[in-house]
């Protein structure tokens, strides 16, 4: 039914009209033993969720609501680099559409500076081991405006605005999940080092001022890149170089 060019990703493919959320059912999956590869995929969610709990929008057949149980063996500390691995697969998967996206750290997929797209990334771990990551990725695919949401922090959009055109969705899946399985591949063999370039490439505001806020405190700096890790790296208050692991970002417009 869905096509797949894959090897092993998507060869269990849990597919839900309508679901809470993809991550909550990943994560049920997964604690039952769900194999590395596992899809989660529905129609409609109506407990879509973004990171710290936020709500996301994810009306029905209009987006892609898809999450992905992996178990790399990786060390813990290494797992946000793979959100921005995905970051990468999905600019690459539009790029390669004729669309010119934009990343914004960590999360954020950005047409014309809208958000098109986010990915929240779940870990499950014990001490060194990871058992299993969940990264859940929701994009706005065939919405007109009046079925985005609009309390939202950053204006949303859809390929569909974006382009004045309907997109298969079914085919856009296909083609993130090759996309995602052949830089997976080079993630693991090679490390961060190619997907660093590239998600610098695709990277919004850097050497630009941002505005930082973590959970403690807002400030400005200067965007600098990203490190190894995956890490923002900026300025601090002070004006010295800091790694960030856990934040929002944003800029004057
Ligand atoms: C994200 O969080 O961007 C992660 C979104 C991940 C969604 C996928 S869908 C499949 C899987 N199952 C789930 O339940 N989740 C994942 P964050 O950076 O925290 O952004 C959340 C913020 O984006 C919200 O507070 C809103 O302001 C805004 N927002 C909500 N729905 C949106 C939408 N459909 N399009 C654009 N922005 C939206």
């Amino acid at each position: 039914k869905w096509g797949l060019d894959t090897e092993w990703l998507g060869n269990t493919i849990i597919h839900k009209e309508q679901t809470t959320s993809t991550q909550h059912i990943a994560h049920q999956a997964a604690q039952n033993g769900a194999a590395h590869g596992t899809i989660i995929v529905a129609d409609e969610q109506t407990q879509g969720k973004g990171r710290l709990q936020r709500p996301w929008h994810s009306a029905k057949n209009l987006g892609i609501w898809l999450s992905i149980i992996i178990r790399p063996s990786i060390l813990p500390y290494l797992a946000p680099q793979l959100t921005l691995m995905t970051a990468t697969v999905l600019a690459d998967v539009l790029h390669n559409k004729g669309i010119e996206p934009k990343i914004k750290w960590p999360n954020d997929i950005l047409i014309n500076q809208s958000k098109v797209a986010g990915i929240l990334t779940e870990m499950q771990a014990e001490q060194d081991q990871i058992q299993y990551i969940v990264i859940g990725i929701g994009m706005n695919v065939n919405h007109k405006q009046h079925d985005l949401p609009e309390d939202v922090n950053r204006k949303a959009t859809s390929l569909t605005i974006e382009t004045n055109k309907s997109w298969d969705i079914n085919k856009l899946i296909q083609d993130i999940l090759k996309q995602f399985e052949d830089t997976y591949a080079d993630y693991i063999d090679n490390g961060f080092i190619d997907i660093k370039k590239n998600w610098e490439n695709y990277g919004f505001r850097i050497g630009k001022p941002i505005y930082i806020s973590t959970l403690k405190e807002k400030w400005a700096g200067k965007f600098l890149g990203i490190a190894e890790d995956g890490a923002l790296l900026t300025t601090d208050k002070n004006g010295d170089t800091c790694k960030i692991y856990s934040a929002d970002i944003d800029w004057l417009v």
